[in-house]
C-alpha cells in the first residue's frame, strides 16, 4: 500500500499561482480521482423510471410541444447520480422516451452516435433506416446505427412510445457527435430484412463472391421471435435465467460497435445474482414484475420500467411472475478496449 499522496493546499501560495499562470496542475492530488485502487469510483447512481410516473409527464409534451417544434420528442431518463437535466443513465449510455403522436413525423437526420429503440406501447409507428421501413411492435428492438438516414412515422391512432438508447455520451465525450439533417426518405416496398433475408436464427440469403455483405444487414428484431426463442430455451434448459444476445445474423458478433443488447427472460420465484461486471446497464422490463437491489438500492419493477445499473454493482434480480427484460450495456465498447470483466460474487 502506498502513502497517501500529497494535497493542493500542501504546496505554497506563490507555486500554486505559478502553476495556473503557466496552465499545469500538479497529478498528485488528483491522481486518486482518475486512477483509484482495484476498481473505479463511478459517478453512476442506480436509477429508476417508472413508466406509469412518466408516462402523463410524456404525454403532456405531446401537447404542450408540436413535433416540428422538437425534432425529437423525448424525455430524458438522467442518472440520478449527475442529477436532473443530466444527458445520460449511465457513462456511457443514453436513455430517452420518445412520443409520436397519430399522423406526426419525425424529420429524417443522421447522426454519428448509433440509436437503438424499443417499443413501449402503441402500434402504426414506424422508423425508416436508410429506405427501409421498419414496423415497430411492442417489444420490438430497432437499430438506427451511427451514419444511416432514419426518420419516424406513425399511422395508428394512439400514442407511440419508445425507449431510445444512444451511445451518445461516448460520442461527446470523444467530441464526434454531430447530425445532419435531411428530406423523409422515401421507402422500398417491401417488407424489412427481418421478415425476408433473415427469417430464422442460422440462416442467412446467399451472396456470389462479389457481393459484400452489408454492415448492417438487419435492422429489425420483432419481439415475437426473441420471447418464444426465450421460451423455448427456459423450457429446455429448466434454468432461472435464459439468456439471448442480440447478434448481427452475418458475422455473429453483437449488433452495434459500441452497445450490446441481452434479452432475458426471469423465472418467477428464483433468484438470479449475475457477476460483477465492468459494463454498465440499464434494464427495460417488457413485462412482469419483480424486485432487484442494485448496489443495495431496492427496486419494485414492472411492466415498462427502465432501471439502471453502474459499472461492477451488485446485483440481485427476483422476478414475482414470468419476468421479460431487455438489458443495454456497453460491453462491446470494453471488449474492444480490451478490458471488461467479470469478477464473482
Ligand atoms: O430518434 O433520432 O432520444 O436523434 C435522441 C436523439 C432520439 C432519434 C433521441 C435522436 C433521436
Amino acid at each position: 500500500m502506498s502513502e497517501a499522496l500529497g494535497t493542493l493546499e500542501e504546496l505554497p501560495e506563490d507555486y500554486r499561482a505559478g502553476m495556473a499562470a503557466a496552465g499545469v496542475a500538479p497529478l498528485w492530488p488528483m491522481m486518486r480521482n482518475v486512477l483509484p485502487h482495484g476498481a473505479p469510483n463511478p459517478a453512476t447512481r442506480p436509477g429508476h423510471w417508472r413508466y406509469g410516473d412518466v408516462r402523463p409527464l410524456l404525454l403532456r409534451a405531446g401537447e404542450l410541444t408540436p413535433v416540428e417544434k422538437a425534432e425529437r420528442r423525448v424525455l430524458v431518463l438522467s442518472d440520478p447520480g449527475r442529477g436532473a437535466g443530466a444527458m445520460q443513465a449511465t457513462a456511457t449510455i443514453y436513455l430517452g422516451l420518445q412520443l409520436l403522436l397519430p399522423g406526426e413525423t419525425a424529420p429524417a437526420h443522421r447522426h454519428t452516435p448509433s440509436a437503438v429503440r424499443v417499443l413501449v406501447e402503441g402500434q402504426g409507428g414506424f422508423t425508416i433506416v436508410d429506405g427501409e421501413k421498419l414496423p415497430m411492435e411492442e417489444g420490438d428492438l430497432i437499430l438506427t446505427p451511427g451514419g444511416e438516414w432514419h426518420d419516424h412515422g406513425h399511422e395508428g391512432s394512439d400514442p407511440v412510445v419508445w425507449l431510445d438508447a444512444l451511445d451518445l455520451p461516448l460520442f461527446v465525450m470523444l467530441e464526434g457527435s454531430y447530425a445532419e439533417e435531411g428530406d423523409l426518405q422515401a421507402h422500398r416496398n417491401r417488407p424489412d430484412a427481418s421478415q425476408v433475408e433473415y427469417r430464422a436464427a442460422g440462416l442467412a440469403p446467399t451472396r456470389g463472391p462479389e457481393r459484400a455483405r452489408p454492415r448492417y444487414p438487419q435492422n429489425r428484431y420483432p419481439w415475437t421471435r426473441t420471447r418464444a426463442a426465450l421460451d423455448e430455451m427456459a423450457a429446455a434448459t429448466d434454468a432461472a435465467l435464459a439468456e439471448l444476445d442480440y447478434i448481427n445474423p452475418e458475422t455473429g458478433e453483437d449488433v452495434l460497435p459500441t452497445m450490446g443488447f441481452t434479452a432475458m427472460r426471469l423465472a418467477p420465484g428464483t433468484a438470479h445474482r449475475p457477476p460483477k461486471r465492468s459494463a454498465s446497464a440499464a434494464f427495460h422490463v417488457v413485462a412482469g414484475t419483480g424486485r432487484t437491489t442494485v448496489d443495495g438500492k431496492t427496486i419494485d419493477w414492472g411492466p415498462k420500467d427502465t432501471f439502471t445499473a453502474p459499472v461492477f454493482a451488485e446485483i440481485d434480480h427476483h422476478a414475482h411472475d414470468t419476468a421479460y427484460l431487455i438489458r443495454i450495456h456497453d460491453r462491446p465498447l470494453q471488449e474492444k478496449l480490451g478490458y471488461y470483466e467479470e469478477r464473482p460474487r
